[in-house]
């Protein structure tokens, strides 16, 4: 997350920089070793097809030649192995997410219009048929992405949605993924990591049929992956790493803007989080409160580098240029806690998703219990992109009837403008059906 060059030029003198990221984003430079390997293992695995996908599982999965499938039983089974208080925590989110993802889905309605007589043109959303989700359990196990991906899409009527999660150190899922996903509604799971379980997705090696589009996600490998399917599946997105960015005044509790900056740099060294206030006063406090907090955090080893190296804090003289350095930055995460949260609300174009006042933290969305989602673009894709949601699984699909009596209308200026491109055989599809209307008009 940084500012880009060129952007904010008329903003000169408008602002200025009490910290600046010692290292440039991250995201945007991919790795040719990385873009190599996954090339190498998609090719591989689409020629040798479930042989690769067990080599690789063995290479890079420990695995052990046990049932790559999770039973069904056994994924309903994963809830009995957690606390009470965990598995009721999981389904409290499963359910937030879930009806926040219904209600979306309820407002995407077919409709059909009669924009001239005779003319009837419509949408029907239809779901894509197939759905595979990539299930991270990395540095950290992210129970909510079950929700987020499988969840959703379920609820968007995804008929088949099967997922794939990498084993832990025993060669076993996580149990708390596992039960995610089960209250999600998965079809089918199976412990399969990186590379090898994306590719065989995608290349209908799990399950019966090649998933169509592939959601979730991963490691920088995971990322590539997804790029180089893209066109063979569709994709979600490509999430690089988290990123939060706060947007506060004066009014701002340094203390509590320091924890939601923690918050997500937290997943990984090379997280971003950046604070752009009205108060010069206000952003040297939340870096004093950010450097003590830091000495008691358990995660400090990751979330201090990712401060020292990609944390930013800036001063922009008015509301206005806070807003255009936002808007550029287009962050992933974004909080605004000022005593003009709605004016921000207004004006702000750009960020995954936001977070209004201080009760808003972004924990609450990535754990599922705002249910919002929390598979979101990261740098800077908020500037064209949304996150994953229920629309996102659904295909408007448009149709058209074209009753007799409007044939006049669409067929001449068909034939017109084929005729002006060269195109005669399209030309000739409108001149066969005025031909046939004008025969019928005079009963011939
Ligand atoms: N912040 C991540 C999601 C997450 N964080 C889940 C913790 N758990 C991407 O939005
Ligand atoms: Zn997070």
């Amino acid at each position: 997350m940084i500012f880009s060059k060129g952007a904010l030029d008329k903003f000169d003198g408008a602002f200025h920089r009490l910290k600046v990221p010692l290292v440039d984003a991250p995201a945007a430079q991919r790795d040719p070793s990385v873009i190599a390997t996954v090339s190498a293992m998609l090719s591989d695995i689409e020629l040798r097809g479930m042989d690769a996908v067990r080599d690789y599982a063995t290479k890079l999965d420990r695995w052990d030649g046990r049932e790559i499938e999770l039973d069904r039983a056994s994924i309903a089974a994963a809830g009995n192995r957690l606390t009470p208080q965990l598995r009721t925590a999981i389904e409290l989110g499963s359910l937030r997410t879930r009806s926040f993802a219904r209600e979306q889905r309820s407002r995407l309605v077919d409709f059909e219009t009669r924009p001239i007589p005779g003319l009837v043109t419509g949408v029907r959303y239809v779901p894509v048929s197939r759905v595979g989700a990539y299930l991270p359990a990395g540095r950290f196990p992210l129970t909510a992405s079950a929700f987020m991906t499988i969840g959703v899409a379920k609820e968007a009527g995804v008929p088949t949605v099967i997922a794939c999660t990498p084993p832990q150190q025993d060669g076993t899922a996580n149990d708390a993924v596992a039960y995610a996903a089960y209250l999600s509604g998965v079809d089918q799971m199976f412990v399969l990591g990186g590379v090898q379980a994306l590719a065989a997705m995608a290349f209908g090696l799990l399950g019966e049929l090649p998933v169509d589009m592939l959601v979730g996600a991963g490691n920088a490998y995971v990322a590539e992956a997804k790029r180089q399917l893209f066109g063979t599946v569709a994709i979600d997105l490509l999430a690089g790493p988290s990123e939060v960015a706060v947007l506060a005044d004066e009014s701002a509790d340094p203390e509590i803007v320091a924890a939601d900056l923690l918050g997500q740099a937290e997943h990984g060294p090379t997280s971003p989080a950046a604070l752009i206030t009205t108060s010069e006063e206000l952003g040297l406090a939340v870096m004093q409160a950010v450097d003590r907090q830091l000495e008691t955090l358990a995660t400090a080893s990751i979330a201090g580098p990712a401060w020292h190296n990609f944390g930013s804090v800036t001063v922009a003289n008015d509301r206005d240029v806070a807003i255009a350095l936002m808007d550029d930055l287009a962050p992933e995460h974004l909080e605004i806690i000022t005593t003009d949260d709605a004016y921000y609300h207004d004006h702000l174009r750009n960020y995954g998703s936001l977070f209004i006042g201080e009760w808003s933290t972004v924990a609450y969305s990535d754990k599922g219990m705002a249910g919002t989602n929390h598979v979101l673009p990261t740098a800077g894709g908020a500037k064209h992109s949304a996150g994953l949601s229920a629309a996102r699984f659904v295909k408007p699909l448009t149709y058209q009837r074209v009753e007799r009596e409007c044939t006049p209308l669409l067929a001449e200026a068909v034939q017109i403008i084929s005729d002006s491109e060269g195109m005669a055989a399209h030309s000739a599809t409108a001149t066969m059906r005025l031909e046939r209307f004008e025969a019928a008009q005079h009963g011939i």
